[in-house]
């Protein structure tokens, strides 16, 4: 195990752009015999083989690592998810170029590994397809889960293009997998163009509840947030967290752009609220495009910052449970 923070000890912190890249300059290792007894681990998913517009998220990983943050406690939540929680990088799940099926089973077994110790994986994407791999392990340690998934698009489709496995698809293959529940699945901030009345009927038939970018606009996130809740309740759940949720303006790097989104205040206050308030066994953050370097670059700011709000919930979850 290495210690980015070693060789600044005695002040407490690094500097972001110094030292070995790990997420917040948390420990790092690679070896899944030294992951017992922490809280977290992060897994990087660095693949995009099967985007359906613009490539780019699998340097995402390596850019949500670099645009870190100082430590401490958040001013809002009033708790430091780093001081409550045992955090630590698992690295990059080694993922194949050109072959995603490889690549999903090398990120399905990596997320198997953190499960394993005991600990919740949150995994950098990579494009949206990658929350099918690291679903099915969350699923094979806990049992069908519930999900929260922040989204323009509802993933729901049988094909992309007449390609089965693709990040348009992902959900279906779950829900037809039994892997997630769609009685206990919220959809939050759908918008735009697609898909259409055949997949929408698909998730109606099953119990999905679908929240769109116009119920945040009229009810607000504290609301749709609160429904997304009350929809999944109790047990193992998943959350997922597709940037192309926000507006551009806030995430000028991302695989299918949509405008009208989310802003960044409203996603960040849902993450931390469903980490908060559901029992997460697993996260991610997908469809982030680096468009600049360390915290210059916004797309991966946003999505470092998505990551602590989930951690300051699920540190805010074990107080009260
Ligand atoms: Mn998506």
């Amino acid at each position: 195990m290495i210690d980015p923070l070693e060789r600044w000890a005695q002040y407490g912190e690094k500097p972001d752009y110094a030292g070995l890249l790990s997420f917040s300059g948390t420990s790092y290792t690679q070896d899944p015999g030294e992951l017992a007894g922490f809280d977290v681990a992060i897994v990087g998913a660095p693949m995009d083989d099967l985007v359906s517009d613009r490539p780019g998220a699998r340097l995402a990983p390596r850019a949500i690592r670099a645009a870190s943050a100082p430590p401490g406690p958040h001013l809002e939540a009033n708790v430091d998810a780093f001081a409550e929680l045992r955090v630590i990088d698992f690295g990059d799940a080694p993922v194949i170029p050109a072959d995603p099926e490889r690549s999903h089973a090398a990120i399905e077994a990596t997320v198997g590994q953190v499960l394993a110790a005991g600990a919740i994986p949150v995994v950098l994407g990579g494009d949206h397809s990658i929350t099918e791999p690291s679903v099915r392990a969350v699923a094979a340690a806990h049992g069908p889960v519930g999900m929260v998934h922040f989204d323009t698009h509802t993933d729901t489709g049988t094909e992309v293009f007449g390609v089965e496995r693709s990040h348009g698809t992902f959900i279906r293959r779950l829900v037809d997998a039994g892997q997630l529940d769609p009685r206990r699945y919220a959809q939050i901030g759908l918008r735009g163009y697609w898909p259409g009345e055949r997949e929408f009927a698909w998730q109606a038939e099953r119990g999905i509840t679908s929240l769109f970018a116009h119920d945040v606009r009229d009810l607000g996130i504290r609301e749709v947030v609160r429904r997304a809740v009350a929809a999944v309740g109790p047990g193992p759940t998943y959350l997922t967290v597709d940037v192309d949720v926000l507006d551009p303006a806030f995430i000028p790097g991302t695989g299918t752009p949509e405008p009208g989104g989310m802003t960044a205040s409203e996603l960040l206050l849902g993450v931390r609220t469903v980490a908060a308030e559901l029992e997460l066994v697993g996260a991610d953050v997908v469809e982030v495009i680096p468009s600049g370097v360390g915290t210059a670059d916004a797309s991966a700011l946003v999505a470092e910052r998505v990551v602590r709000e989930a951690l300051t919930g699920i540190a805010l979850h074990r107080r009260t449970s």
